[in-house]
């Protein structure tokens, strides 16, 4: 359990946390409400974040990270902003580069990569007046290695690599922590969305392995972001386990 710092004048931090509709996003929300953030979730699905700001005791806003006039419109809607977790992204397909599909790469390389600089940009001012800001982005493995079938996926997510550390240099001298969290097999939504809706497939990536929840990753997002304000956390990697390295993976049974 990780504690929030509070103002000098007693005001709860503000953290926004964006694909906040499920999985990962959905668990860093409650694990930073519950270490005293005023939490901002956002997502396309409003219905859902608006039952999560509920139970968390959050504000829910709608957004698309892809779309500029959303986010504006999002960023604009929340003055005051420490803690900023680039959460939105995802996988679609495993196909190889010879067979790729158009719009399943355009989409990863939106949401992951360009959607994540939209949401960014916005908050960049914030986060400075703030006095004591932080960026999490949410890589993944896949944002340090590579394997067959992924380099839609992958190249946005070393897109997201390069993003963080040119963050890290371009915001040197100013008040904004900038961390990058690499998970490896998380079970969420995101293997179904990959495989578009088959739930059978999805269950196999997960098959023989205890694989990481979206609890384990909050857990550490809410880690990072209560460090002392001199303390910069730059990356950290975590897997289950059973896995090695994005394709070696330990499997019972
Ligand atoms: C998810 C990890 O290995 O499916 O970000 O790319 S992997």
């Amino acid at each position: 359990m990780y504690t929030a710092r509070t103002a000098p004048d007693g005001s709860r931090p503000v953290a926004v946390v964006t694909g906040a509709s499920a999985g990962i996003g959905a668990a860093t929300a409650r694990a930073l409400a519950a270490a005293g953030f005023e939490v901002v979730v956002g997502a396309r699905r409003f219905d859902r974040i608006e039952a999560l700001a509920k139970e968390i005791g959050g504000r829910a806003i709608a957004l698309d990270v892809t779309q500029r006039e959303s986010v504006e419109a999002f960023a604009r809607a929340v003055p005051r902003i420490n803690v900023l977790v680039n959460n939105a992204g995802g996988a679609h397909g495993l196909d190889t580069i010879a067979e790729s599909d158009d719009d399943r790469w355009r989409t990863m390389w939106e949401a992951n990569v360009f959607g994540l600089m939209l949401v960014t940009r916005a908050f960049v001012p914030g986060l400075e007046a703030s006095g004591d800001g932080h960026i999490v982005n949410v890589g993944s493995i896949a944002a340090q290695e590579v394997y067959p079938g992924g380099a839609g996926y992958t190249s946005a997510k070393h897109g997201v690599t390069a993003i963080t550390e040119t963050l890290r240099l371009e915001l040197l001298g100013k008040p904004i922590r900038v961390t990058q969290v690499d998970p490896g097999m998380v079970e969420t939504e995101f293997s179904v969305v990959r495989f578009d809706g088959d739930v059978e497939r999805a269950k196999k990536v997960y098959a023989g392995v205890a694989p990481l929840v979206g609890d384990d990753i909050a857990d550490i997002i809410a880690f990072v972001v209560t460090r002392p304000p001199h303390v910069n956390i730059d990356h950290i990697r975590v897997t289950p386990l059973a896995q090695a390295t994005a394709m070696a993976v330990h499997r019972e049974g």
